[in-house]
């Protein structure tokens, strides 16, 4: 069944503008220790249109690099394979959203890949939350894009966690009511991340294509990308 997520998109104009409109913060290299489950969250890969854009959010965003180690990612890999070897890429998405993809959703995973998820689910809903059964699993193509959207609160709770695979890409976020207010995030190959509350209902959210996938002015070359994404249910 193909998803039916994406509620909203917004057009592209503006965003090419907004960082050189604002001073752009860079984190510094540092991580923070999550007492909570001992995991590292990551600061460094997430630019914001200014300080205090990114004050603002970043209870909101967190990132958590090298969630999986490459094993683990082989393992998810192999398993993933397997459910998509019968599904044929698309060219664009039902509402335009998403160019040069697949997906599936998978509720049963082996032994091992199903500690994975409960890591991921763990780490990102907390008990007033239910997780969605399934984990959409999204594969973008090289020349894959995902375009500015805000997924459904029809379909999805408050809470996104997504676990990228196979390659980094720049995730954009951008603010629906300010067009000035960006933030990109270095997603690294086996790294993590959670939207949640602000950031999840109040931006939108696009996976550059290749050839503006920059960080820090530095290319970052978007190949093939896998991502696993768990929900919790709408309230
Ligand atoms: O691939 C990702 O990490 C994001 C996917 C996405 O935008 C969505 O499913 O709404």
């Amino acid at each position: 069944m193909v998803f039916a997520f994406i509620l909203k998109r917004n057009a592209k104009s503006e965003l090419k503008a907004a960082f050189s409109l604002f001073s752009i913060f860079s984190r510094n290299e540092s991580t923070i220790l999550a007492k909570e489950e001992n995991a590292k969250i990551s600061e460094c890969c997430i630019r914001a249109s200014s300080e205090q854009h990114f004050q603002s959010v970043k209870q909101s965003l967190l990132l958590y690099e090298h969630f999986v180690d490459e094993s683990e990612e082989t393992n998810l890999l192999q398993e993933i394979e397997t459910h998509l070897k019968r599904v044929r890429y698309e060219s664009t998405h039902w509402d335009d959203a998403i160019l040069n993809y697949r997906e599936t959703e998978i509720w049963r995973w082996n032994q091992q890949n199903k500690q994975i998820i409960e890591r991921i689910r763990k780490l990102a809903f907390s008990k007033e939350v239910k997780s969605i059964d399934f984990v959409h699993v999204l594969d973008l193509a090289e020349n894959g894009v995902i375009k500015p959207h805000i997924d459904s609160v029809r379909f999805c709770g408050r809470i996104i966690a997504g676990l990228s695979l196979l390659s980094p890409s720049i995730m954009r976020l951008v603010h629906e009511n300010n067009k000035n207010f960006v933030i990109d995030v270095l997603l690294k190959r086996r790294s993590l991340y959670i939207m949640k509350d602000s950031i999840r209902y109040d931006f939108t959210h696009q996976i550059l294509g290749n050839d503006e996938s920059f960080f820090n002015g530095v290319k970052v070359p978007k190949t093939r990308r896998i991502s696993l994404i768990c929900r919790c249910e709408p309230q």
